[in-house]
């Protein structure tokens, strides 16, 4: 076979077919920082309505009549409109002062004065479990008036777009918030009656 004389020098020239590889390295990225930045931008958006529901269950909360089935409801039914797959879920506790949130129960009485409680000693059950722990919940439900209101919402939904195959993140985004309110002082708050270990 004879080869044309000019063909291998004109292939040594033609660049015609580069290009396809060239761009399909550039898509490749391009596509990951398009739809990863979707993804967050979608994630950042569900976020600020959750902060936005949050808010309104806290100015809720502070009423003197609150049905506190309602706030939760109101936060789930507004994250469901943006995110409809998504799992949401609101605890709530209630304390009697802001002293009182992440710190041990106090002793009201300390017989042997060693800091600790011994039979005969009695303490302040700010979460009402029966032990004096860290408080870190508060006392399940919204409380009464002058209390404190704590709320922690989980939200979890699956992710929009297929992102995570290629970037390791996991199908699932995982946000929460939590949002503190002290419920107005429409009455005398309740006294905490003094527990004593037997
Ligand atoms: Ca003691
Ligand atoms: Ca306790």
């Amino acid at each position: 076979m004879t080869q044309h004389p000019h063909l291998s020098r004109r292939l040594a020239v033609d660049q015609r077919g580069a290009s396809v590889p060239e761009f399909a390295l550039i898509l490749i990225p391009l596509c990951l920082i398009l739809f990863g930045g979707l993804e967050i931008g979608y994630q950042i958006y569900v976020r600020s309505v959750l902060l936005g529901a949050m808010e309104r269950a806290t100015r809720l909360t502070t009423l003197q009549t609150v049905d506190s089935t309602a706030v939760e409801t109101d936060i789930e039914a507004t994250i469901k409109r943006l995110a409809p797959n998504a799992t949401v879920r609101t605890t709530k506790g209630s304390f009697l002062q802001y002293s009182q949130i992440n710190a041990m129960e106090r002793l009201t009485k300390d017989t042997n004065n060693n800091a600790t409680l011994d039979s005969g000693d009695c303490w302040e059950d700010v979460d009402d479990n029966g032990v004096r722990n860290v408080v870190t919940e508060g006392k399940t439900g919204i409380g009464g008036a002058d209390d404190i209101v704590r709320y922690n919402t989980v939200v979890t939904y699956n992710r929009i777009l297929p992102i995570y195959r290629f970037t390791g993140i996991g199908n699932t985004a995982t946000l929460s918030a939590t949002t503190m309110t002290r419920r107005q002082p429409y009455e005398l708050q309740n006294v905490l009656t003094p527990k004593c270990k037997a």
